[in-house]
């Protein structure tokens, strides 16, 4: 086993890991920013590395002052969060051959599933099913707008180096297909560097399911259920559960075995996630995510494991400490992304905590680096806390969240909290009956003026 990692993150994430290699008996090496200084993750961590000044691309994301972060502590494997350099398979390449390990998937899986394209043929291959839509890239409007006759009105048209719904465009009917196509490429190109497109049929009011899988790079994997994210705004997610209130048992081990089983025909390392859309009872697959995410405690909380502790044994060549017939699910949980954003319009707003307590008592977990007095600074994302509650059903779990967000106090600057409040007061949440528009749907005619 490691002796010492270093941890390429900040906030709340850089505080996950850190308590996962504690409780392992590894020693952590925090990296920060000069804004970062005061930061909880820099506290808690055993020693701490300044590498660069506040914005991101010159601190969390500089390749060259992590590695020298590792070898001027000695730290022998990188724990990359989620986000900065989580999903960079050029990152995962200079670690390997600096000999330090990578805590996650190699970066052949990295690139293979970065590329839009080439994931989607991959799991087509292993059996997942993918939404109807193009094989591969479409070169030109001709070939466009002769797909687009087939497939069949309204369609999407994807970047292939997008993914997380940047670089898309829907066409409505075969007179938006030309603007929707010389659109998607010229901003691709812009974007990424890389103008290639491919097409799908558009799924009018899917929700979004994403399967938890985990593999020992050695041709084992299990699956861990699904998530529901379909509660999001403007592609961020902001209230994630699990199990999914829509899925079957059936559905779950179907879906479930077809996503372990492809993950372990390639050897895949850790932990990962695979996207699907999901309506009328199909699952189609879109995307898949080679990282921890941001919401996996709701798994974790249903399943009874630690999926960091897991990816840091596995990259440390050690075997899964579970197996897919020992993974039952218990319950249900729920998690709220609290972010330092003023509503209606969810406008950052970093500032200094001036109070802050955190919930507590049976079935909730809390996440955050927050504490009192400390200032959030301007240049990073704002999520500040995630809330998780875990209950023996999906209305325990419920009443355990309204409870929690009683307990939360957060002064100083304006949270996201209130439109969890506000949620709590819905139908269609409580019932579960939501798709991938209904929140912003709910926004539009809800929170427009405050
Ligand atoms: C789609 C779709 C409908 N049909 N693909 C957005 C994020 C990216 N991961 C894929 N996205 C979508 N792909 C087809 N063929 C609708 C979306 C989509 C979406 C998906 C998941 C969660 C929220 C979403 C919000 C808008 C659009």
């Amino acid at each position: 086993m490691f002796e010492k990692i270093l941890v390429a993150n900040r906030g709340e994430i850089a505080l996950r890991v850190i308590r996962a290699a504690r409780e392992m008996g590894i020693q952590t090496v925090a990296v920060h920013s000069t804004a970062d200084s005061d930061a909880m993750h820099v506290r808690m961590a055993d020693e701490s590395v300044c590498i660069g000044p506040p914005p991101g691309i010159d601190s969390y994301l500089s390749i060259p002052s992590i590695i020298a972060a590792c070898e001027i502590t000695g730290a022998q494997a990188i724990h990359p969060g989620y986000g900065f350099l989580s999903e960079n398979a050029n990152f995962v390449q200079i670690v390997e051959d600096h000999d330090l390990t990578f805590i996650g998937p190699t970066a052949k899986h990295i690139q293979v599933m970065g590329d839009k394209i080439t994931a989607k043929d991959t799991m087509k291959e292993l059996g997942v099913p993918c939404v109807p839509g193009s094989e591969g890239g479409v070169p030109d409007l001709e070939s466009a707008r002769a797909l687009c006759e087939d497939i069949g009105y309204p369609v999407i048209v994807k970047a292939t180096a997008g993914g997380g719904g940047r670089g898309m465009k829907v066409a409505e009917t075969a007179a938006d297909i030309d603007t929707a196509f010389r659109t998607a490429r010229s901003e691709a190109k812009a974007a990424f560097g890389n103008d290639e497109v491919y097409i799908e049929k558009y799924l009018t009011t899917p929700r979004h399911i994403e399967i938890q899988v985990f593999g020992d790079g050695k041709g084992k994997a299990v699956h861990l259920g699904e998530r529901d994210c379909s509660l999001q705004r403007r592609h961020q997610k902001v209230f994630e559960e699990a199990p999914g209130p829509c899925i079957s048992a059936e559905e779950r081990a179907k879906i479930g075995k077809v996503c372990a089983d492809a993950v372990a025909k390639i050897d895949y390392a850790g932990a990962g996630t695979i996207e699907f859309l999901y309506e009328k009872g199909e699952f189609y697959f879109i995307e898949m995510n080679t990282r921890l995410q941001v919401e996996h405690p709701v798994t974790e909380a249903i399943f009874g494991v630690d999926l960091v502790r897991e990816q840091i044994r596995v990259a440390a060549g050690l075997p899964m400490s579970f197996s897919q017939e020992n993974l039952d699910i218990n319950g249900h949980a729920i998690e709220v992304r609290i972010n330092a954003e003023k509503l209606p319009e969810f406008a950052p707003r970093p500032g200094r905590i001036s109070q802050f307590h955190a919930p507590g008592g049976l079935g909730v977990r809390m996440d955050s680096a927050l504490y009192d007095g400390y200032s959030i600074p301007p240049y990073y994302d704002s999520l500040i806390a995630k809330l998780i509650v875990h209950g023996p059903d999906r209305a325990s779990a419920l009443a355990r969240l309204d409870r929690a967000l009683g307990e939360l106090i957060v002064d100083g600057v304006e949270t996201t909290v209130p439109l969890f409040h506000a949620l709590l007061q819905e139908e269609d949440i409580l019932s579960g009956d939501y798709n991938i528009h209904w929140l912003e749907h709910w926004l539009e005619t809800n929170l427009r003026d405050g």
